[in-house]
């Protein structure tokens, strides 16, 4: 009899592990009476990515009522799928990624859903077929970022008969980002037959690969570019272009090439109104409210919206002072 009450318990707890219910053992986050969060972040690759990333630590604090184990991805997305295994095996209450792209997650999200952890995504969005995979997504709308530079660029260049040339300066191929704002440029170059496509460079979101990309480029012209626009994806790749421009003759602002950028910080906004960057639209990184949000609203039972997306403009030199750019809090 005592042998077969011993199989019955092995048996039961077998069965409930299996089934990824979540019971305490030793060192486990599933024992602390704090909200345990699992965050896994991109990397430290911008600016943009550095304020994402202070917004997520000033909410998520022990004081709040949190335990954050925060995981720096290095840019690499192996090590993001890592991170995720590890917060199943530590049965966090929350995932929180932030998806450096958005293939290759379907496999890793469903061996979380499969322990009864819920994902939040953060900021760029995952490709998966199945929406059941994630509980929720606070992030920025990147075509309707592109199609506000789009828009502006029009406003500057109305003649359709002028030849206006762009360099494109990309982000991280395959992030969200990436592909909105993309998107957005080649629909107004399919519009505008008089918007000539000099260059698509490679910038990775960083100042260090822009500055290469766009120094190489440059110095293998004939002669002077008639550079009309350089768009960049974000703030670092419009400060490696304005670097390598200048270092090459170019000048950057409304008598040479007009820069966009993406993000806004207050670094570019300086850039902005001293006149370098001719268009800065905004991408918000302060998503940790947001983010906890939609915790707050699983505690209590409810069911988040499944898309929340942060409201943003964009800024000329003429929309900014140094009292507003300072007043930022990015
Ligand atoms: C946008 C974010 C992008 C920023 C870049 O939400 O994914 O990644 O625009 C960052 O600065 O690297």
């Amino acid at each position: 009899m005592r042998k077969l009450l011993l199989a019955a318990l092995f048996l039961t707890l077998t069965l409930c592990s299996a089934c990824g219910a979540r019971t305490a053992s030793p060192g486990d986050a599933a024992e602390e009476d704090l909200t345990v969060i699992g965050m896994c972040q991109v990397g430290a690759e911008s600016d943009w990515r550095v304020a994402d990333s202070e917004s997520m630590k000033t909410v998520f604090t022990e004081e709040n009522g949190y335990r954050l184990l925060f995981e720096d991805a290095r840019q690499k997305q192996e090590n993001q799928i890592s991170a995720i295994r590890k917060f199943i095996q530590q049965r966090v209450d929350y995932i929180v990624l932030m998806p450096i792209s958005e293939s290759g997650w379907e496999s890793v999200l469903q061996e979380a859903k499969e322990a009864g952890i819920p994902v939040i995504l953060v900021d760029r969005m995952v490709d998966a077929a199945d929406e059941s995979l994630y509980a929720a997504h606070v992030g920025s709308d990147f075509l309707r970022e592109g199609a506000m530079a789009a828009q502006w660029m029009e406003g500057v260049f109305p003649d359709e008969r002028e030849n206006v040339g762009i360099i494109h300066i990309h982000g991280t191929l395959g992030s969200t980002a990436q592909l909105g704002r993309t998107a957005a440029l080649e629909a107004a170059l399919e519009k505008h037959e008089n918007w000539e496509l000099l260059a698509r460079l490679d910038g990775d979101f960083t100042q260090a690969k822009t500055y290469e990309v766009m120094t190489e480029y440059l110095s293998s012209l004939p002669g002077r570019g008639n550079i009309d626009v350089v768009y960049c994806e974000n703030d670092n790749i419009a400060f490696g272009a304005i670097q390598a421009l200048e270092e090459q003759g170019y000048v950057c602002g409304r008598d040479g090439a007009r820069v966009i950028t993406f993000d806004a910080t207050r670094g570019a906004l300086t850039q902005c109104l001293e006149g370098r960057i001719a268009l800065a639209v905004e991408c918000n990184p302060l998503l940790g409210p947001l983010v906890e949000e939609v915790i707050q609203t699983m505690e209590a039972g409810g069911t988040p919206e499944k898309h929340r997306y942060v409201e943003e403009q964009v800024f000329t030199a003429e929309d900014l002072t140094e009292a507003l750019i300072e007043a930022r809090e990015y």
